[in-house]
């Protein structure tokens, strides 16, 4: 049922033909989402349509900018390497006065082009699959490897800055805004353990001994659409977060949330573990995409993105768990604190593996 408030949303975006439906897509933790069917004449048009979570963004203007000039730019890309653009790069829908979104008092509405015939995978039980979307993250970097990153707005300003999300956290403990810390309390002492471990990749940065480049720094799985027909990753989609930062971040992220044999949040945490396989199937397509522009050094310490990315998520999910859950939707009050247990039963995992992880890291460079 659609009510006036979402017509009247609707009417401003430059949709072709007549609106048919709307449902609720409910994977994505911070926007909320929906995927639109208009009918053109007989032809169906499929759209997205997201409010943007202004609390998380808190520049949405310029994350929309920043939206804009990077598909803009792997347009143009792939349309100099003689590949068709479409279906492979996000496509905002304009509103009709032609901004990038329609503000409503405190919401900002965007519009895309839904991206048909294909999947967004939660899980990825295939290490085949699983290489297709190293593959399209690979390719995603090396799209934008000639953007000038120091043009794009930080759209959350230190978002993968470990060192730094480490104080918020140490903060958050001594406030205890919920009163949640003595619950947490061994989870809060892990953390703190690996204050040094945690801070690693932007110390590295600092000392100029790891370059910037313009990362996406949100590489969950379902965040690459996969083609239906070919099995091949088609299209990189939810670019909110898209700022300069390190190849590691993206790499990590994709192997902590795709290679863990469990949900990001199991509560059963005997499920949760490193699949191996499935890690060699993505650093494989990533390097092969990646070859030629990453550093040997930014290369052999990818396994250390893994450790970093999967460390500062347990902290988010505790230091969100701690403040009374304002940052992450929850499902359950405990949602957050679930998220966390899961998180670290995960990096205890990495961490029993990370001699085999780094062979096969240095054995997939050798062979490159
Ligand atoms: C959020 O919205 P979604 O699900 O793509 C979060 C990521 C976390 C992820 C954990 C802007 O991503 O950083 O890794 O949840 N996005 C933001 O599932 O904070
Ligand atoms: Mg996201």
């Amino acid at each position: 049922m659609m009510t006036d408030a979402m017509n009247a949303i609707l009417s401003q975006f430059a949709f072709r033909g007549v609106f048919q439906s709307a449902k609720e897509l409910t994977s994505g933790n911070i926007n909320t989402t929906y995927h639109l069917v208009y009918d053109d004449q007989g032809t169906q048009r499929h759209y997205v349509l997201q409010r943007i979570n202004s609390y998380v963004f808190k520049n949405p203007q310029g994350v929309m900018s920043n939206i804009a000039r990077v598909t803009e730019h792997m347009r143009n890309s792939l349309l100099r390497n003689q590949q068709d653009p479409e279906r492979r790069v996000l496509e905002i829908i304009r509103t009709v006065d032609d901004q990038l979104m329609y503000v409503e008092n405190d919401n900002f509405w965007r519009a895309y082009v839904f991206i048909t015939d294909a999947t967004a995978y939660d899980t990825v039980d295939s290490p085949a699959l699983f290489c297709e979307i190293g593959r399209a993250f690979g390719n995603f970097q090396k799209l934008l490897y000639d953007f000038p990153a120091d043009e794009l707005f930080e759209s959350i300003p230190d978002f993968h800055n470990t060192a730094k999300r480490f104080i918020t956290f140490e903060a958050s403990v001594k406030k205890d805004a919920a009163n949640r810390a003595a619950e947490a309390k061994e989870e809060i002492d892990f953390l703190c353990a690996r204050r040094d471990m945690m801070s690693s990749i932007v110390r590295l940065i600092d000392e100029g001994k790891m370059p910037l480049r313009v990362t996406h720094n949100d590489t969950k799985s379902n965040n690459i659409m996969v083609d239906k027909a070919t099995g091949k990753g088609l299209c990189v989609i939810d670019l909110d977060t898209v700022m300069p930062g390190s190849a590691l971040y993206d790499y990590g992220d994709a192997i902590r949330f795709g290679a863990n044999t469990a949900a990001e949040d199991e509560p059963d945490v005997s499920k949760i573990s490193l699949d191996l396989d499935k890690t060699y199937a993505f650093t494989k397509g990533f390097i092969e995409e990646t070859n030629g522009f990453l550093t040997d050094e930014e290369l052999h310490l990818l396994p250390l993105g893994v450790k970093v990315l999967t460390c500062e998520l347990a902290m988010r999910f505790l230091t969100d768990y701690l403040d009374g859950d304002l940052y992450f939707k929850i499902n359950s009050p405990q949602h957050n604190l679930v998220r966390t247990r899961a998180q670290i039963a995960l990096l205890k995992d990495i961490e029993r593996k990370e001699t085999q992880l780094q062979e096969m890291v240095d054995q997939l460079i050798a062979n490159k």
